[in-house]
């Protein structure tokens, strides 16, 4: 199984499409949990490509290129987590979003896959989404939880209106808020009233499941 995540990372950080489509076919038919092709598979090579991308080790469309065959290796993975044993039947909305100027939106993909696996019926606004867009499917879709995406320390301040924003328009406390992303921490949710930060997308579904309660 190592060596089967190891070809998927490589695959992705050679953005050899084919190969890390097969290498994730091959660990689903092996057994390997969804989560794990996700976390130590998918997300650890974008977090590679990060690395090597600050330290001038790879560029723009190398890192363009390795989100797309993140995002095809996902398609083939999230379906199978949605059947996986894991899967609980509520109905209980999650509204999600990446905020205005932000683009980053494997992340938030992911935390909708695993907000589903536990029984979340998610409505995706997708990345680059203004404040008013939130505050109104958060009205729509009251009680409601809404998850606010960063990846940006430009786009943080967003998180920020928009958690005001809900507040203005009256939609507490029927409307939890949790934020995350790679440069958002707990503090700073403390900071803007959000109910809660996870550091990742499985915390991210726990998380919300313990605030329905
Ligand atoms: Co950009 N980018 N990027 N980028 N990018 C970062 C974020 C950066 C850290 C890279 C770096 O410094 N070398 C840096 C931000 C620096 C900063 O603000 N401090 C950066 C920059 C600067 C930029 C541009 C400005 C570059 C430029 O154009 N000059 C530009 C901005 C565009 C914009 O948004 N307006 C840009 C563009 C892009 C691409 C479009 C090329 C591409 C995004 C493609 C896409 O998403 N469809 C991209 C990518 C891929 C990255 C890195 C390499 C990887 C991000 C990623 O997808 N990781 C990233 C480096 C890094 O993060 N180390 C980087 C995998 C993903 C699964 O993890 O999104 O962190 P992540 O999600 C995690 C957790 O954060 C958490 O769960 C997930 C794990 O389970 N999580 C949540 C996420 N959302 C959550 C919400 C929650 C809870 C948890 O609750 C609601």
């Amino acid at each position: 199984m190592d060596e089967n995540l190891a070809n998927l990372r490589r695959a992705i950080l050679t953005q050899d499409e084919d190969g890390a489509l097969r290498a994730t076919r091959r660990l689903l038919d092996a057994g390997v949990a969804p989560r794990v092709i996700l976390e130590s598979g998918l997300t650890d090579a974008m977090l590679e490509i990060g690395r090597r991308w600050r330290c001038g080790e790879a560029f723009l469309p190398e890192v363009i290129v390795a989100a797309k065959i993140f995002s095809r290796c996902n398609e083939i993975v999230e379906p199978v987590l949605m059947t996986s044993g894991e899967t609980v039947h509520r109905s209980h909305p999650l509204v999600l979003a990446t905020v205005k100027g932000d683009l980053h939106d494997l992340g938030k993909n992911l935390v909708g896959a695993m907000a589903k696996t536990v029984g979340f019926n998610v409505r995706d606004l997708g990345k680059d989404v203004p404040v008013d867009e939130i505050v109104a499917a958060a009205r729509e879709s009251s009680p409601c939880i809404v998850g606010l995406s960063a990846l940006l320390t430009t786009t943080m301040p967003q998180q920020k209106a928009a958690v005001d924003a809900i507040e203005q328009a009256g939609l507490r406390p029927d409307v939890k808020i949790i934020v995350g992303g790679a440069p958002v921490t707990q503090e700073w949710a403390d900071q803007i009233g959000a109910d809660g930060y996870a550091p990742d997308a499985a915390s991210a579904a726990e998380l919300a499941l313990s605030l329905l309660n």
